[in-house]
């Protein structure tokens, strides 16, 4: 495992270029459009590619052996839960822009227990497809960003399904991601949150994990929160599952989640007039307590920092979360936890040490490496070199020629694009549209992929 981290870099070349330039000045002609459409200056940007983003979903592909280790199918959803949630923990407080993927585009990366191919499969829309394995489980999916504009923040709906799956015990997970929520896009600082409601669900089984992520309201303590319940085939609640996605995930059984609702809500009873009443039943009364708990958790929070009912787009600042709350729920089994960020994170993109890592030419790539792959994309090494105005220039260039290349397949009539390594087939677990990896890429027969670059 030491071994193993030391042979990737943990910095990129160079600091990244602060600028001062307002986003807005850009995004205020973009309302409506396609991801894919939105052209920004190079300095909004990240030097990683779109697809090197989706590769980021590995950093905790560890979960996944994890989880086709356990014997219990219950302890395996609470990891491939730790998973689900782990995989969007990169993305805090990380606001640059990844390159958009070229049509044809492809990001491979080996790692000692996985290795996950991705390609970009369709241009309008945007849809990039990605297959990783390992010698236990399949890990695959296709995105589809949808952009929306509500004024000052954006909202980033991540459509297509990502799928789970463990050969050996013919069990496989599906889920969908959440939407992803940038704010004061005009003024003030930006920050982001991930908001709405992701059900796992176990094909096989029927046990799901219905979670949600909670939009924060203001300086909340809802901030980053996700919390949830695993269920079986009877809808029978069995767990609680709670955290935070960019630090942590637990997970306790749901009497004791609810033995601790029942004695935090005691502690709230003298407010509360209506819960006096004698003739509520226990059972009854635990309900009601624990309605009453989950409304607490709002109201308490709005009469502390809160004089006003505030649109959350209204706010300026970025809230600060209250991280001890529900951080302790007796009989909790701690299923993940975030990796720190390296310490010169802020000089560089807001990157963990794995996206550092991401676009790094290691010795003997130049032999093996598919022509289409994001690593030898000169736009993005020229932003990560520093050099602002040749990553611009390269960018134009890449996109023209990726237009000239659309028109001419349009001149010559030839058959519509079609992707080198997945194919446009429907989800059989979830029977939605989808795109499967067509198992060729390691095979590494590159002689005659397009040039795009
Ligand atoms: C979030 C996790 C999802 C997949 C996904 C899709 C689109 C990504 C988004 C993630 C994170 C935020 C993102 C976005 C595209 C553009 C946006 C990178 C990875 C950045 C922050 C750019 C915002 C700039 C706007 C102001 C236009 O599973």
């Amino acid at each position: 495992m030491e071994e193993e981290k030391k042979k990737h870099r943990l910095v990129l070349p160079v600091p990244m270029y602060q600028s001062d330039y307002n986003i807005w000045a850009v995004l205020k002609n973009c309302i409506g459009k396609e991801l894919s459409k939105i052209t920004m200056p190079v300095v909004f940007n990240e030097p990683l590619s779109f697809l090197q983003r989706m590769a980021e979903y590995m950093e905790y592909a560890q979960l996944l052996n994890i989880a086709s280790q356990q014997e219990d199918p219950i302890s395996r959803l609470q990891y491939v839960i730790g998973f689900a949630v782990s995989a969007l923990a990169c993305n805090w407080e990380r606001l640059g822009k990844p390159f958009n993927p070229l049509l044809g585009e492809t990001y491979e990366l080996e790692r000692e227990h996985f290795k996950i191919i991705c390609e970009q499969v369709s241009h309008h829309p945007p849809v990039s497809a990605f297959h990783a394995e390992s010698a236990d489980w399949v890990f695959h999916g296709s995105i589809h960003p949808k952009l929306k504009f509500w004024g000052k923040s954006v909202e980033i709906q991540p459509k297509g399904t990502v799928t789970v799956e463990f050969p050996k015990r013919n069990e496989a997970y599906t889920w969908t991601n959440v939407t992803c929520c940038v704010h004061n896009i005009i003024m003030g600082k930006m920050w982001m949150e991930q908001c709405g409601t992701m059900e796992i669900i176990n094909h096989s089984l029927g046990y799901r994990a219905h979670l949600t992520f909670k939009q924060a309201g203001g300086s909340s303590r809802d901030l980053h929160r996700v919390e949830g319940y695993i269920t079986d085939k009877s809808k029978q609640k069995l767990y609680y599952v709670y955290g935070k996605w960019t630090e942590f995930i637990k997970c306790t059984d749901y009497q004791s989640y609810q033995e601790y609702v029942r004695e935090n809500a005691a502690k709230f009873k003298n407010s509360d007039t209506k819960s006096k009443s004698p003739n509520d039943s226990p059972s009854h009364t635990s309900k009601k307590m624990l309605q009453k708990f989950n409304s607490l958790k709002v109201s308490t929070f709005r009469s502390q920092n809160s004089t006003q009912e505030t649109d959350e787009d209204e706010l300026e600042d970025v809230p600060k979360g209250d991280s001890n709350f529900l951080i302790d729920i007796p009989n909790s089994i701690k299923i993940w936890k975030v990796n720190p960020r390296p310490l010169q994170s802020g000089d560089y993109y807001q990157f963990t040490e794995f996206a550092m890592s991401l676009n790094e030419l290691e010795q003997g790539m130049n032999q093996t490496l598919c022509p289409t792959d994001s690593r030898l994309r000169p736009d993005i090494r020229k932003l990560e070199q520093g050099d602002i105005d040749g990553a611009a220039l390269e960018k134009t260039r890449l996109e023209e020629k990726q237009r000239d290349a659309n028109k001419s397949r349009k001149h010559k009539n030839t058959i519509q694009w079609t992707p080198r390594w997945f194919r446009h087939e429907i989800n059989p677990y979830t029977n939605q549209e989808d795109w499967i990896y067509n198992g060729n890429y390691w095979q590494r027969q590159f002689a005659d992929v397009p040039d795009i670059f």
